[in-house]
Order: C-alpha cells, then sequence, then structure tokens
C-alpha cells in the first residue's frame, strides 16, 4: 500500500467516451482492467464522472448550423463542440461497467453548469471556479496524485496541469489513458504536461 498522502484519480471512465459511446475514445474499455488492478495499491482513489445537462452549452446540437469538432468562442475562451454526451442519468453517463467503482472514496462530478465546460477535476474551463477537489484532498493531507482515464488530451490534460500548478506532485500513467487525438491535441497535451511538470509514466 502507498502511504496516505497518496490517491489515484480516475478520470471519466464512463460509457459514453468507450467504443459504442457518443464520444468515444479508441480503445477507451481496454485500460479498465489496469485501472482495477492499480486501485488496490492506493489509500485514496477518487472517480470523476462528466455530467452534463442536456442542454449543455459544449453540444454541437445547441449551436445551430455547428457540427461536432467544431470551434466555437464561449466568454470564458475557446471551445470544442461535442457529440451530446454524459447527459446526466443516462446510460452513457454511467461508469463503465466492469470499473470498481466500490473502491472510491469520492466521486466528483463536473460539467454540471449549462453555461459552461469543465474538463478538468479541478476548475471549470473558465480556469477560476472550482470543483471543490482541492480542498477535499488538502483537508485528507494528500500530496501526491497519480492520474489514469478518458481522455489523455483533454480530461486527463487538464486535471494533471491544474493540479500540478495547485502544488500537488503529480503522476499520468499513460499506458492507462486513451485519447481523443482531435488535430495534434495529444502531442500538444503531453508537451502542456511536461512544461507543467507533471510526469508521464
Ligand atoms: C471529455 C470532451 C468532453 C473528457 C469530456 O473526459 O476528456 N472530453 N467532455
Ligand atoms: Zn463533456
Amino acid at each position: 500500500m502507498r502511504p496516505a498522502t497518496d490517491a489515484l484519480i480516475v478520470i471519466d471512465v464512463q460509457n459514453d467516451f468507450c467504443p459504442g459511446g457518443a464520444l468515444a475514445v479508441p480503445q477507451g474499455d481496454m485500460i479498465v482492467p489496469g485501472i482495477n488492478a492499480l486501485m488496490d495499491a492506493f489509500p485514496a482513489v477518487i472517480l470523476t464522472q462528466d455530467w452534463h445537462p442536456a442542454d449543455h452549452s459544449s453540444f454541437a446540437s445547441q449551436h445551430p448550423g455547428k457540427a461536432p469538432m467544431e470551434m466555437v468562442e464561449m466568454p470564458y475562451g475557446p471551445q470544442v463542440l461535442w457529440p451530446d454526451h454524459c447527459v446526466q442519468g443516462s446510460d452513457g453517463a454511467a461508469f463503465h461497467a466492469d470499473l470498481r467503482t466500490d473502491r472510491a472514496d469520492l466521486v466528483i462530478r463536473k460539467g454540471f453548469r449549462r453555461a459552461i465546460d469543465s474538463y478538468s477535476a479541478f476548475f471549470e474551463n473558465d480556469h477560476a471556479t472550482p470543483t471543490g477537489l482541492e480542498g477535499y484532498l488538502r483537508s485528507r493531507g494528500i500530496e501526491r496524485l497519480v492520474m489514469v482515464g478518458l481522455a489523455t488530451d483533454f480530461c486527463v490534460n487538464f486535471s494533471a496541469v491544474d493540479a500540478a500548478r495547485l502544488g500537488f506532485d503529480v503522476e499520468v500513467r499513460m499506458e492507462l489513458a486513451r485519447a481523443i487525438d482531435l488535430n495534434g491535441s495529444l502531442a500538444a497535451a503531453q508537451d502542456g504536461m511536461r512544461v507543467a511538470g507533471v510526469t508521464l509514466g
């Protein structure tokens, strides 16, 4: 068992990000057995869950004339438009059936405000509105984070960079993460994580 200062953060291992889902990440389901096995080494396991209202502003369906994967300018900056995904209470928003959710101390939901997307487990996409995860981790005395999950270049990336900026020691286990890889987003994410001081394991 790792020390009490270590936590495993499992990002968005949900049906919609797995093959057959609305925003399927190639091989997204292949990481589930490895994540389950890794949980045994951690005294703290936290899951994140992308959790959008049906009319969420990150959905292309809310922008007439726009298609999924196009960009728009939001008040908080550029935003990729996605297919409808992880709608609150839907099967697509549920965790992958094989993920050991019983091991989770905390499930943190994000993206529940219509007007703003939330890739990071720590802040919404304005990089200012907190989710509360920082306070939870600090009050438990957690200092070191290992991150895994979906998608490497979006929610894992944003979570890892924010955590490093907040002063946590962060490692992303790349073999237990999978990417969407939109227009070079995986390479850019890897560079950005390294610059932020994230260890890519
Ligand atoms: C994600 C796009 C939209 C992710 C969530 O989990 O990486 N990507 N919503
Ligand atoms: Zn989303």
